[in-house]
């Protein structure tokens, strides 16, 4: 595993990263063979992912850097699958907010938002009808990834699905509205990229921003799991996979 956790590492090591000035924002580039493993594993003797792909973000955060290039068509074709039985839709918050993200879910519980507040839940708010189940696609590469991050048993049984189209954000907020917080969460990033803002403990801590891409998965735990995060508006921009569209796909593991 790579350790880029330290801003001093993430700003030495010419290959490792590419800072786009303008927006003050890292490109995490893995694979460079400065950091020689220190173990292996039985998951890093496979050829499609070494442990040198695996870089620490944080003292509990993974980036896998194109983790699902080879499986993106795939991926997409099971979120094809869910959203059309759970339509793509724009929540509103608590606040009468219209979110820019649309969202859907799969798993046993999903994520909403309406006037009542935030919450999980087991019926999709639109059919009165359970979510759609999990594709095992999903659920084995997000179990996959949480494995090379070093989080073992990793039971999502929530699959939320964001769509972004240009201009849409994700405001600076905390993800705690899991019953488990000690489970990490997995985050997959397909199509167009985002510059993901990701804050201290507190609100006003400095945000370090770095560029998501299509393939990349993050593995978000331990004490990073409570941090502030957002997302930037999107950019215009075209994916040959998605068009003019971003998907994050986020995996966490609560109960009711
Ligand atoms: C860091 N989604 O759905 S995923 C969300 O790109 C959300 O759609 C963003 O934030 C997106 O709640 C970011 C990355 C992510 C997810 C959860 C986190 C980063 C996190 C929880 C704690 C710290
Ligand atoms: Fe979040």
């Amino acid at each position: 595993m790579i350790d880029a956790h330290d801003t001093t590492l993430m700003l030495s090591g010419g290959s490792r990263r590419a800072v786009d000035h303008d927006n003050n924002c890292y490109t995490l580039v893995c694979g460079d063979q400065l950091c020689l493993p220190a173990m292996e594993t039985d998951l890093f003797q496979s050829d499609k992912v070494r442990q040198e792909d695996v870089l620490a973000i944080g003292p509990g955060s993974s980036y896998l850097g194109g983790f699902l290039v080879q499986d993106a068509i795939a991926v997409l074709s099971a979120v094809a699958q869910v959203t059309a039985l759970a339509p793509f839709r724009h929540l509103t918050t608590p606040g009468g907010q219209k979110m820019s993200v649309a969202m859907s879910n799969c798993g046993r519980l999903g994520w909403v938002s309406d006037h009542a507040g935030y919450r999980y839940q087991a019926e999709d708010p639109l059919s009165g009808k359970p979510w759609p189940s999990m594709p095992a696609l999903l659920l084995d590469r997000a179990q996959q990834a949480a494995e090379l991050a070093g989080y073992s048993d990793f039971q999502p049984t929530v699959c939320l699905i964001n769509r972004y189209e240009v201009g849409a954000r994700m405001g600076l907020h905390q993800d705690r509205d899991e019953r488990n917080l000690t489970a990490p969460i997995v985050s997959f990033s397909l199509g167009i990229p985002a510059t993901f803002i990701w804050g201290g403990l507190q609100r006003t801590d400095k945000p370090r921003r770095f560029l998501l891409k299509h393939g990349d998965a993050v593995v978000w735990g331990g004490q990073d799991r409570l941090r502030f995060h957002g997302v930037a508006p999107i950019k215009a921009d075209s994916h040959a996979l998605t068009g003019p569209v971003r998907i994050n796909i986020t995996f966490r593991q609560t109960g009711l």
